[in-house]
């Protein structure tokens, strides 16, 4: 069955997460006769971890990269030699599948490739020696020592260098030290493309690894268009809403299917979190209609059910300052500048002054890593609708329209959303 990724950014929030875990299955029964699978290319922070446990669902599986591997290739065969078999039971199949290699065992255990060119080699001999073929050999006294076997999780790029520079017509394949099958120059004519649908981003350098190689089918996302070049016309979702789990929920309603509680439960985390419990400014009238549904079908009162998410989070001073920084940190080019907006949601800013030198020194170690002209991080308090600003040194800083409260550090209460609230005074701030 052809297989489908669903695949939201890199440094997976719940948003991108839970709409790739929608999607899948919403796809995976509107249109069972494909594969789709839901998956992440990043690592999740622990606390969405726990969330994930209190909700009692699997997230999707991580994958590394998108590019196409051996176990996209690989060939299997029906036919099982024994190596101790007389060669003359290779004949009996061999007329039917013309193979160029056959896989031989020892017993249950794999013994290696019977390749064509073994027979070929070894009846060139008999009839150069004796003019003629008058004994039937064990098929393992006709095999040449075996190389070393390709991993189904190599890449295929790899594995096609491997077979091309040995003598072999094809190499086993295996898989957690297994034989699968095994691979032919034939398998290696084409490379493969994986498709993949991508949720909640569309530009190439924030999705997976290999993206690239793989062929795009759909787009659903809610950011601005920087997309990714296709091959082929694709179908696009691109809305103005406060999540992307908004827009796979409307899929929902128009395909008439209601999700079920897992479903439902993914959804609303996904719209919770990106819209900060619906009160950033990003939030629209179909978001908030979208949670309310989602929260009666799941039975559970909308703001505890974010609250709930929220308090999972792990607070700022127990995090570690450079991963949480960069966990969700954009970058955007501006006059010919460089700069860097980083977020985090909290549950309190009581205690900022116990990490907020931490928190300023690992700013600007990303700032000058990823070779910024300015790093800012805004710390937002979900419950009570506040944020605070740190900066790194910049003369720009001196033109926010925000009250210093300590060095590098702004006050901005009712500020909630980086890309609404916060950027435009950003850029302002630096055209001065
Ligand atoms: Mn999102």
């Amino acid at each position: 069955m052809e297989k489908i990724y669903i695949i939201g950014h890199r440094n997976p929030d719940f948003d991108s997460v839970c709409s790739a875990y929608a999607y899948a299955k919403l796809k995976n029964r509107t249109d069972p006769l494909k594969e789709y699978i839901a998956a992440r290319c990043g690592h999740l922070p622990e606390s969405m971890k726990k969330v994930f446990a209190g909700l009692g669902i699997e997230p999707p599986v991580y994958m590394r990269d998108i590019y196409p591997k051996v176990r996209d290739i690989y060939l299997t065969s029906a036919v099982r030699i024994d190596a101790d078999a007389p060669l003359s039971t290779v004949a009996a199949s061999y007329k039917a599948t013309n193979p160029s290699v056959i896989p031989v065992f020892e017993g249950e255990k794999f013994y290696g490739l019977l390749s064509v060119d073994d027979i070929t080699r070894w009846a060139m001999e008999q009839i150069s020696k004796r003019g003629k073929i008058d004994e039937i050999p064990k098929v393992r006294d006709i095999m040449r020592a075996e190389e070393e076997p390709v991993s189904s999780s190599d890449f295929f790029e790899d594995a096609k260098r491997k077979l091309s520079s040995s003598i072999k017509r094809g190499l086993a394949v295996v898989e957690n030290g297994t034989f699968v099958g095994f691979v032919t120059r034939r398998c290696f004519l084409k490379a493969p493309k994986n498709n993949i649908i991508l949720v909640d981003h569309n530009e190439a350098k924030q999705s997976i690894t290999g993206i690239e190689t793989a062929n795009i089918v759909e787009i659903i996302d809610h950011h601005r268009l920087d997309a990714v070049k296709t091959e082929l016309p694709i179908f696009i979702d691109a809305e103005p809403l406060g999540s992307t789990c908004t827009i796979v929920y409307r899929k929902y309603v128009l395909e008439g299917i209601t999700p079920d509680q897992d479903v439902a439960k993914m959804l609303l985390t996904g719209i919770v979190s990106d819209t900060l419990i619906l009160r950033s400014p990003t939030t629209t009238p179909v978001d908030i209609e979208s949670a309310n549904d989602l929260a009666k079908i799941i039975g559970v009162d909308l703001h505890e059910f974010g609250l709930r998410m929220f308090s999972c989070m792990e607070g700022m001073k127990n995090r570690v300052p450079k991963e949480a920084v960069e966990s969700d940190f954009k970058t955007y080019r501006e006059k010919n500048l460089k700069i860097g907006i980083g977020q985090c949601e909290c549950t309190t800013l009581e205690d900022l002054e116990d990490y907020r030198q931490d928190y300023l020194a690992a700013l600007e170690d990303v700032r000058k890593r990823q070779g910024l002209d300015w790093a800012v991080l805004m710390i937002t308090d979900v419950i009570r609708e506040h944020s605070v600003l740190l900066i790194t040194e910049f003369r720009a800083g001196s033109h926010l329209p925000y009250s210093l409260v300590s060095d590098r550090v702004y006050d901005m209460p009712g500020v909630m959303s980086r890309k609404k609230q916060l950027l435009p005074e950003i850029l302002h701030a630096v055209g001065e």
